[in-house]
């Protein structure tokens, strides 16, 4: 008979670098921390459909066209993992869809930029999925079971993602003098939020030590950062453009390229719903929500009928 109490069982799980799963205790806190995490990464693959939306019927050949689609339906994809993830938790699709809905959980800060030429499409693919890759390939050894195996698809599908975005990019660049004018331009509107997205310096993270300590973060925010500028840096150089940061230098020393300061007044502003587009992407969210509820009342009438169990929330 194992004597320890639930607690010693749960710190053993993460001293010894396993996975806590669904039936497992964890502490209270453990869970709604796993459960904001999730639910706001998995907010931020469904609403950062909408930007890349506004291309598909715009993309400048069918090939590109067939592209986008894919990869604004692997966001969906991964929402959908990311949700049920969330739910083994204990919390319905429904409640999350609410609390998305009235502000009271966030999405990523980046989907609050609006993309205003197809070089944007290129942007977002290299260096959004860009950095979500460098955030989610350390998120696969999360300690908690589903979010980590969730991990693992959605990561296989975000380089795909960021290639297609850096072919976008390599094409403009070595194109005319307007669409190399294009992908700087887009350039430098993307560097700065996508530097954001790893959210705000690790002294001033108010969750980092305490998930770092339950092993639900692997890296901190300014870590991830600093992986994703040295991998970037090079990939613009290679492409004949500039990161839009006077004070971006190599540091000998250390080996790391070092940035200039980020603006964190527009950081904490869009996070807290003043940003360019929070409140169009919200209101468009709903909207979807709400065109769908017969697709959701026509799937619970059919599970009903059927004797199959259905969240009525969801
Ligand atoms: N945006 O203590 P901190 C993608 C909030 S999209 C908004 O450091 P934490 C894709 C934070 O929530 C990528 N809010 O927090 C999809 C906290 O507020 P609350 C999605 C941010 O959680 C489609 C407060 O600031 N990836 O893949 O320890 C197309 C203090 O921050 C942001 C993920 O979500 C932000 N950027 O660390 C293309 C990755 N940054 O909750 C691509 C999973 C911070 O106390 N998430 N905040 O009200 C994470 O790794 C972590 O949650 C973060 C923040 C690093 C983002």
């Amino acid at each position: 008979m194992d004597a320890r109490t639930e607690e010693e069982r749960f710190n053993a799980i993460i001293d010894d670098d396993e996975k806590i799963e669904p039936r497992d205790w964890m502490p209270e806190a453990y869970r709604k921390t796993v459960i904001r995490q999730m639910a706001q990464h998995a907010h931020s693959e469904v609403i950062g459909m909408q930007p890349e939306a506004n291309w598909i019927a715009r993309a400048p050949t069918l090939l590109r066209k067939a592209i986008l689609i894919a990869k604004v339906q692997d966001e969906a994809g991964h929402g959908l993992y990311l949700y049920s993830a969330t739910e083994t938790l204990g919390v319905s699709r429904g409640e999350l869809q609410e609390l998305l809905h009235t502000g009271k959980q966030k999405y990523s800060s980046i989907f609050n930029y609006p993309t205003l030429s197809w070089a944007d499409i290129g942007a977002i693919g290299w260096l959004v999925d860009g950095a979500a890759i460098v955030n989610q390939i350390v998120l696969q050894g999360t300690s908690y079971g589903p979010y980590a195996r969730a991990m693992v698809k959605i990561c296989k599908e975000e380089s795909f993602h960021a290639r297609q975005g850096y072919s976008i990019m390599m094409t403009l660049a070595d194109g005319s003098d307007s669409q190399k004018a294009m992908c700087q331009d887009a350039i430098d509107r993307w560097w700065w939020p996508s530097l954001m997205m790893f959210g705000p310096h690790d002294s001033e993270s108010a969750h980092t030590a305490e998930s770092m300590s339950w092993k639900i973060k692997r890296k901190t925010n300014d870590e991830l950062r600093q992986m994703f500028v040295d991998q970037t840096v090079p990939q613009a150089r290679y492409l004949g453009m500039t990161i839009p940061d006077p004070d971006l230098e190599f540091d000998e020393e250390s080996g790391h390229w070092k940035i200039g300061e980020i603006d964190w007044e527009e950081f904490w502003s869009t996070i807290r719903g003043d940003g360019r587009l929070n409140r169009e992407r919200i209101a468009h969210k709903v909207k979807a929500w709400e065109d769908g509820a017969w697709v959701r009342e026509a799937a619970t009438a059919y599970a009903v009928k059927h004797g199959m169990k259905l969240d009525k929330s969801a």
